[in-house]
């Protein structure tokens, strides 16, 4: 592909050129470095598809044809989450428009930078009821960072250049550019505009987190007893991760991270809870039940995570830190808010602990690593294990000791909450709807995922019921030959809703059985010229997942799991954190556990414990 951005305008050095508003926008998509876009055409967005035509002829970049507009924006999603980069879809206007909506709620919910172009109905007939027109504009403002609508083909350029600037900084998100067909035809003097150009006086987010707030978390941090980082999208965002690890390892305080924030700090290592809230581990939600100082970076005390709000956290004071102002406080009163870059504010942080020259064990508490290493080991995450049938975890389990570096895609359900507990993968590995919990995100998500990152593996991990919301992606990737991985978690039901009706609807299941219509996955699979497999059996499992890694091309893996596997730990909606159904005891699952000595007080120690229970020596 060529890369060269003087070639597409290498007629226009300084003096405008007279050119039409759809080659405007092409021009300064390719200007801004875009190589990809993922779209559906249409009647109103006929004349950029034409421009783009031209410039994909020449080799500028390549726009990938999807089945249903749903699956374009969110596979830009999942373009910008692998990447960090602004992710780009296109659709014309009215029920192109409208099926884009899901990616953009998507997106939004989970701060997403992102730029969507739809077609609209020419300026003249806005708000006539003409054929295909919807306010795009106006459905979509609740959902986005920002929106235009252009009016004159002299704006375009600069539209564009706001419009990367607003998605990508600050707290990211999508921005909408509503273009009438007209104006995509229409002739102006066009110069082109650079990031440097943007002058937007009102939008200034706040990158520099106060110093004296920052000298305030430290001496919180300095006083605690029983510190937790609770981490969260926002640290992604920030590719914060070296310094969440520095943060971590220099107070060593434990860290739990929110779904969108799995992959931020490595879950191997000893000062990891993982994941915390309604199915995260035991040991996250009994720290942050019992912590006495919550560090809040880039997470936003969503439901999930905090179960009953007034009981989250309770005897914590809590310093929070986020690139946008709206969150701090919106849910729990900080004692310390500090609004900025994450990553600035925890470089800060760091610089200033070593100006002040702390001694190396200020805020180091044994006794509260060894507490959490007790629970780590007494309510551990169990993948079961039963004869006759696999289990969903087992599968998920499975995959990641055969790929675990691999970028994860997942669906929404139990399988969702099943590769949150138990891939362990690293920052921005992790895409899945979290805020907006979208079934049928997975395999565009994944789509997108592998055109950003193609010398990545590319797995998504979906439900039987989830996949069947964007099963059409299956052609984009037999045409594309886009080498994703799927694999179906197929229990035969909407698991995570006959959980919820099992638990609390007394066993009455409402409309979430999916057995009776149920494709031949497999065959369905072959039918888009995509390979396709079953597991139905125990020995089929790892040598299948062998034979799917090894196939250089798209695949689909049927595996035929546990029916009514229920997904614990859980805590139920409106109830603390510390309340969790469905503990596993260690006793239950028959763990052997061999013993460590404390050199210090003799104390017999689980291996897995890296301090003494006792006295909190390090082992
Ligand atoms: C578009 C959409 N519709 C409905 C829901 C509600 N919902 C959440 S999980 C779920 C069931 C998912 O079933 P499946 O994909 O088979 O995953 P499983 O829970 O069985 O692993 C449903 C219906 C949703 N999240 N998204
Ligand atoms: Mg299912």
């Amino acid at each position: 592909m060529v890369s060269s951005i003087e070639k597409i305008a290498s007629t226009l050095p300084g003096t405008p050129q007279r050119r039409t508003g759809a080659f405007v926008l092409i021009d300064s998509l390719v200007r801004q470095g875009v190589k990809h876009i993922f779209g559906y055409p249409g009647g109103a967005i006929l004349p950029i598809y034409d421009e783009l035509y031209r410039a994909e002829s020449k080799g500028y970049l390549q726009h990938f044809l999807v089945r249903h507009e749903q699956a374009a924006a969110h596979a830009a999603d999942g373009y910008a989450r692998a990447t960090g980069k602004v992710g780009i879809c296109f659709g014309t206007s009215g029920p192109g428009a409208t099926n884009l909506v899901t990616g953009i709620a998507t997106a939004h919910m989970d701060s997403i930078p992102m730029i969507i172009v739809t077609g609209q109905v020419g300026r003249a007939s806005i708000g006539s009821d003409a054929f295909q027109e919807t306010d795009i504009f106006g459905i979509t403002l609740p959902l986005v960072k920002h929106s235009y609508v252009v009016r004159h083909a002299k704006d375009m350029a600069r539209i564009v250049a706001e419009a990367f600037h607003i998605a990508s900084t600050g707290r990211p998100g999508p921005v909408l550019i509503d273009v009438p067909k007209d104006v995509g035809l229409e002739e102006c003097d066009y110069i082109p505009v650079d990031l440097g150009q943007v002058r937007l006086p009102g939008y200034r987010p706040t990158v520099k987190g106060n110093p004296r707030q920052i000298n305030a978390a430290l001496r919180l941090i300095e006083q605690a007893q029983r510190p937790l980082l609770y981490v969260g999208g926002g640290a992604i965002s920030a590719n914060a991760h070296a310094q969440v690890k520095e943060l971590a390892e220099r107070f060593q305080i434990p860290v739990a991270t929110t779904l969108m924030g799995i992959g931020v700090f490595d879950e191997h290592h000893p000062l990891s809870v993982a994941m915390l809230g309604m199915h995260g581990t035991a040991y996250a939600n009994f720290a942050v039940s019992e912590c006495d100082l919550l560090v809040a970076v880039g997470a936003r005390f969503d439901d999930r995570v905090t179960g009953k709000l007034e009981e989250f956290a309770s005897h914590a004071k809590v310093i929070h830190i986020d690139i946008d102002p709206a969150e701090v406080g919106k849910n729990r009163a900080p004692t310390v808010p500090i609004v900025g870059d994450v990553c600035w504010v925890l470089e800060q942080l760091l610089k200033r602990a070593k100006e002040l020259g702390l001694p190396a064990d200020v805020g180091i508490t044994r006794s509260w690593l060894a507490r959490i290493d007790r629970w780590r080991v007494e309510y551990p995450l169990v993948v079961p294990h039963y004869d006759h049938s696999i289990s969903p975890q087992e599968v998920i389990a499975e995959v990641a000791s055969q790929a675990p570096n691999a970028y994860y895609t997942t669906d929404v359900g139990q399988h969702q909450m099943w590769a949150a507990q138990f891939l362990k993968n690293g920052p921005r590995r992790w895409i899945s709807s979290g805020g907006l919990g979208t079934m049928g995100y997975g395999m565009p998500a994944a789509m997108g995922a592998k055109v950003a990152v193609p010398d990545e593996e590319v797995i998504c991990i979906t439900g039987d019921a989830s996949f069947q919301m964007n099963l059409q992606e299956l052609a984009s990737l037999s045409q594309y030959r886009i080498n994703v991985k799927t694999i179906i978690i197929n229990n035969g039901w909407q698991g995570m809703v006959r959980q919820w009706q099992q638990t609390f609807f007394g066993e009455r299941y409402s409309s979430s059985n999916m057995q009776v219509g149920m494709p031949n996955f497999e065959l369905l699979a072959q039918a888009f010229g995509v390979k396709g497999m079953t597991v139905r059996e125990h020995s089929q499992l790892s040598k299948t997942i062998i034979q799917m890694l090894a196939y250089d091309g798209p695949v689909l893996i049927d595996v035929h799991v546990t029916k009514n596997e229920n997904c614990y730990p859980m805590v139920a909606p409106g109830k603390s954190n510390a309340q969790m159904l469905g503990l596993p005891k260690r006793k239950a699952i028959g763990e052997p556990i061999t013993s460590i000595c404390c050199t210090n007080c003799g104390e017999k120690n689980p291996t897995t414990n890296h301090f003494c229970s006792a006295c909190g020596t390090k082992l």
